[in-house]
């Protein structure tokens, strides 16, 4: 197989002389070539079978010990002017950046196959859509895009029709992290990565190119690229509402796409759409319409189990690749909260013993096609996507940020959304559990500086458009004891639902300096065995805490200079004012 596409014949080309592979590998995508892959790593032993009979054509694969998750200390976006990739990123010159990654691809894939991954973002035949086209060394990568992307045949067609596609080439090159960057040129729509197999740094249609490249087209064209689950919510007499989520790596985003209502809400409905990326734009109508440029799920595997996210334990009983996880007796795969059994076999192979450590890795993931999902909605295969009533930010915050509020307007919820913060997760390398500020969950992923995103954000209200209403949320307030306040999981259904009854105009709130929030009574509490106490601190606002909270937001702005937009500060000055 080749192409018609002169430019991507000749990308190929140039990339085979500089990294020397024996073998090119032009991806049709079919289940027939995803069947050699597994057979190929199951030779290889980059991957281990599973029990066969308890969860078939599933595998194991063990990362690099030091290849776990993503590096953001080794991520940069590579603009002529350092301005423009700003204080949220690290930053290369572009030649530079491209003399360090051409020295570390030289010769990288002698012994090795060079594989050709045409994909697309989005369905096949949406005008949302865009395509790329990911070369890499890495079988395992190139059986992830499969199941995480709509890649092959269809998608390289799509790719001759325009002649437009994001170039990204990766290699596992030596693992060493010493020699390990994952780059990105948003002005050549470029994407390098080297040194590393994980996920978010290998499988460059995701966080690189659905996020990174992607959120700097989309301020170019006047669209959005955001960190967000998409999920649809039904009432019990119909009525059905899009609800797109910004929450940081590790905080729940496919826990609340899959949600499952609890018992006491009988027939309400939540099927999903995405789980971590929504691409937004506006239609003739002015109506803001979201598609997930996805087709499979990346999650997170530990804690998953029949009572937190029943879909996802279920929807990885067959057909899975699972990332860092344990083994049990059986062979089967074992994460930290599956079941009440022992694992045998820890992340890395080694005996696992009481006392050894959690047996999966906390950042063990599964890799599975979307709709092997019970709850998965045939909307997201809708070229035309689907209408946004609101959009939630969240994070992961043990004090201050009452269990929801509502911003008053756009610019307003623009502030909300910039002021993001959350306890960091093991889905990075770094410290677990220190809060920073995390900007429409984007921190890690914004493609450009952040103050002219949230320019791009405030300039999304042109006075034409529906806007939808925006929220936030926090699941994660604790106690003085270190208990969670707020039950979570399906029970966060009962804050959907006040989220649509404003959305619908249908209840009141009460207004606070920092926004509306519901009067306890306005929530669904029947079936929560809640202490109205409890209650009453998760929808508290602390006047001296928040006057704090907006003097670090205020310091966290300044670290922008005076690129930060008029209208945020104006924003930020207002709530200030407010707090008194
Ligand atoms: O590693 S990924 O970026 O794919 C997952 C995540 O951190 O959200
Ligand atoms: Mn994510």
């Amino acid at each position: 197989m080749t192409t018609s596409n002169q430019a991507l014949r000749q990308w190929v080309e140039a990339t085979a002389t500089l990294t020397k592979p024996d073998r090119i590998h032009w991806c049709d995508g079919s289940d027939a070539e995803y069947g050699e892959l597994v057979q190929l790593m199951l030779r290889r032993g980059d991957l281990l079978p599973l029990n066969a009979e308890t969860y078939p054509d599933c595998y194991l694969h063990r990362s690099d010990p030091t290849d776990v998750a993503r590096v953001e200390h080794l991520t940069f976006v590579c603009t002529p002017d350092r301005a423009e990739a700003g204080p949220n990123n690290h930053w290369l010159a572009p030649a530079e950046a491209r003399t360090r990654m051409d020295g570390l691809f030289e010769g990288c894939m002698r012994g090795r196959t060079l594989y050709v991954i045409p994909y697309c973002m989005g369905p096949i035949e949406s005008p949302y859509a865009r395509c790329g086209v990911e070369i890499t060394d890495s079988p395992y990568v190139v059986a992830n895009m499969k199941l995480m992307t709509r890649m092959g045949r269809a998608a390289l067609q799509r790719i001759e029709r325009e002649g437009r596609f994001v170039r990204g080439l990766h290699s596992t090159g030596d693992l060493n992290p010493e020699r390990r960057f994952i780059m990105h040129f948003p002005h050549e729509l470029l994407i390098q990565s080297i040194g590393s197999g994980y996920g978010g740094n290998a499988l460059l249609g995701k966080k690189c190119h659905a996020l990174r490249i992607a959120s700097w087209q989309a301020r170019q064209e006047g669209w959005l690229a955001e960190h967000m689950l998409i999920l649809e919510l039904e009432s019990p007499a119909g009525e059905k509402h899009y609800l797109a989520a910004a929450f940081p790596s590790a905080c729940g985003k496919t826990n609340l796409a899959m949600l499952i209502p609890p018992a006491s809400m009988p027939g309400w409905k939540v099927r999903t759409l995405g789980d971590d990326i929504a691409w937004l734009h506006f239609d003739a109508a002015g109506v803001l319409r979201a598609i997930n440029p996805e087709s499979g799920y990346f999650g997170v595997v530990p804690g998953t189990n029949a009572k937190t996210n029943r879909n996802a334990f279920e929807m990885i009983r067959h057909d899975t690749i699972f990332t860092n996880v344990g083994l049990n007796a059986r062979n089967e795969p074992w994460w930290e909260d599956k079941d009440k059994e022992q694992p045998v076999t820890d992340w890395r192979g080694r005996p696992w013993t009481p006392g050894s450590g959690p047996a999966a890795h906390p950042n063990a993931r599964f890799t599975v096609a979307a709709h092997q999902n019970a709850s998965y909605s045939p909307l997201a295969d809708d070229p035309a996507g689907v209408p946004i009533s609101a959009i939630i930010f969240g994070g992961r915050r043990r004090e201050l940020a009452p269990l929801v509020y509502q911003a008053r307007d756009w610019r307003h919820g623009v502030l909300v959304g910039a002021a993001v913060a959350s306890e960091t997760t093991a889905a990075a390398t770094g410290a677990v559990g220190v809060t920073r500020r995390d900007p429409m969950a984007m921190k890690p992923f914004c493609g450009y500086n952040f103050a002219d995103y949230w320019g791009h954000w405030l300039s999304i209200d042109d006075g034409s458009r529906q806007l939808p209403k925006v929220f936030h949320v926090n699941w994660f307030r604790q106690g003085q004891d270190g208990r969670f306040l707020w039950p979570g999981f399906g029970d966060n259904l009962r804050v959907l639902r006040w989220i649509v009854d404003r959305c619908a105009g249908r209840v009141g709130a009460r207004e606070t300096p920092i926004g509306y929030l519901p009067q306890p009574t306005d929530l669904d509490q029947q079936g929560l065995a809640l202490d109205p106490a409890v209650l009453d601190s998760l929808l508290a606002v602390d006047a001296v805490s928040w006057r704090r909270e907006m003097q670090d937001i205020a310091a966290y702005f300044a670290e922008f200079g005076d690129r930060v937009p008029a209208g945020l500060l104006a924003e930020h000055r207002r709530v200030v004012a407010a707090l008194g």
